[in-house]
């Protein structure tokens, strides 16, 4: 059975995939007092911060404990505010048997505090310690997370609660807003499954196909990981405080999908989201949109006007998924209504929305002609029950390519697979310049997600020399395949 099998038999068939899950119920309760979001922290005056990697307990609902690993006794952990340009060390401590690996989603840093083992970071040994000593550019929207690698071990790397919000704060604030929220969106417990369960496409069904193989590899799926139980900011739909907000208000939204496993969807009833980042990344066309879709790894910065008192489900729209913890509520003062949940009115994202309107890339200053790399996804299903699936970019698991400092690159993406993936490049920021063949440009991000057999392009100039990792930030195709390695001549 595939995914869209399994989808079209609807919530029946999706409850049995869950069963096979040790969760719980997440029984929806009346609001309990929490410690709300995650503490923020800013470095000390000597530029000082501390993290530590030791066991965590994450209270979804007060009858819905989980266990896992987490930075600074939480998880997520707290929301790590530098200063553009200002040097900071980052002391982590490491609780664990195992060595990790802590990584700076979207800053562009030298391969030895990249934190990652393919670069040649060191390891934080376990029960051991290590510096990081980095200087955050760009200012935005960040995130830290572990970047260990899991194989079939569903309690290492980003299957564990080690990840976090990093906000690089910009040397002048832009746009105005009433008050910030940062959303890490994430699921738990994960659990091997043949069935292809995911509901985390980006495109509607008559998006083309440019890369749909004319033979397709029917042999039987491998195993896939799958969650039955969710959170935002580490509490249930409705076990956590809600956000309480008053009419006129504009709210700035920070979210980030933690996700080690799925893309996701995000909307609020009777509100409209205008998308001012993604990434991090100010967009050159500010846009309105009902829904919010985010791969794994991704953030959109996005704010609410406040003009519609009531009380509202902030959520994902698949309701199973929201029912299952994906949400929050969003209370008005002095308002008593039941919170009320509106599915947007499409679940189409398109990037290019926020794009700049005039065409073709920007120009990079010291850019010549952009050189281009093909980089073609296949996936080779593992053939059954107790098997993994691997990937292959062109052709075998983890391949290297050689850059050359100075050059503009275009790399396209063809993503001859049957799923959406999210693919990262690290140490470097890049422009999308196509999707599907409709050309974009004005949109700098570290994480794009190509549609299933679908094809995207982005560019960027090789001006960070050392080793820089490339994969799908869905942990299990990174580990089975899914990545390769640029290394500068
Ligand atoms: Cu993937």
């Amino acid at each position: 059975m595939n995914r869209r099998d399994l989808l079209k038999l609807g919530p029946l068939a999706l409850a049995a995939a869950a069963s096979r899950s040790s969760a719980g119920q997440i029984v929806m309760l009346p609001t309990a007092p929490s410690e709300g979001g995650s503490p923020h922290l800013t470095p000390s005056a000597a530029g000082d911060i501390n993290l530590r990697i030791s066991p965590v307990t994450v209270e979804l609902a007060p009858d819905r404990i989980l266990s896992t690993i987490g930075y600074n006794g939480s998880s997520p952990g707290p929301v790590l505010r530098l200063k553009e340009g200002k040097p900071v060390t980052v002391h982590v401590t490491n609780d664990t048997d195992t060595p990790e690996f802590v990584h700076w989603h979207g800053l562009l840093l030298p391969s030895e505090v990249d934190g990652v083992e393919e670069e040649n970071t060191p390891p934080v040994p376990p029960h051991g310690s290590r510096t990081y000593q980095f200087t955050p550019t760009l200012a935005g929207s960040r995130w830290y997370h572990s970047h260990a690698m899991a194989m079939s071990d569903l309690h290492k790397g980003t299957f564990t609660g080690q990840f976090g919000f990093l906000y690089v704060e910009p040397a002048t604030n832009p746009g105005s807003y009433d008050q910030e929220l940062f959303l890490a969106l994430r699921d738990w417990e994960p659990f091997f499954t043949t069935a292809m369960v995911d509901m985390d496409e980006n495109n509607d069904p008559n998006a083309p196909q440019p890369e749909k193989p004319q033979v397709l590899n029917t042999a039987p799926n491998g195993l896939e990981v799958t969650s039955t139980t969710y959170s935002i900011n580490g509490k249930a739909l409705g076990a956590g405080e809600p956000i309480r907000v008053r009419e006129g208000q504009r709210v700035l939204f920070h979210f980030l999908n933690a996700s080690a496993i799925e893309n996701r969807r995000i909307s609020l009833g009777g509100h409209k989201f205008q998308v001012i980042a993604l990434d991090g990344n100010p967009v050159p066309n500010p846009a309105p949109v009902d829904c919010l879709f985010l791969g794994a790894g991704e953030r959109i910065c996005a704010t609410v006007e406040m003009n519609n008192p009531g009380n509202w489900i902030l959520g994902e729209p698949t309701d199973l998924i929201r029912n299952a913890g994906l949400g929050v509520l969003v209370e008005y003062a002095n308002q008593h209504k039941q919170p009320q949940w509106i599915a947007p009115s499409t679940l189409i994202w398109d990037y290019t929305l926020f794009a700049s309107k005039t065409t073709g890339p920007a120009a990079q200053p010291g850019s010549g002609p952009v050189q281009n790399i093909d980089m073609i996804f296949e996936k080779i299903p593992g053939g059954g029950p107790g098997k993994f699936n691997t990937f292959t970019v062109n052709g075998k698991p983890s391949p290297e390519f050689t850059l050359h400092q100075g050059q503009r690159y275009r790399l396209t993406y063809r993503n001859r697979t049957d799923d959406a993936h999210p693919l990262h490049l690290h140490r470097h920021q890049v422009e999308l310049v196509d999707i599907n063949g409709k050309p974009t440009s004005g949109l700098i991000k570290d994480t794009i997600v190509v549609p299933l057999y679908g094809r995207a392009s982005v560019e960027f100039t090789a001006n960070q020399p050392g080793l820089s990792l490339f994969h799908c930030h869905i942990q299990q195709h990174m580990d089975y395949g899914f990545k390769a390695l640029f290394r500068y001549a």
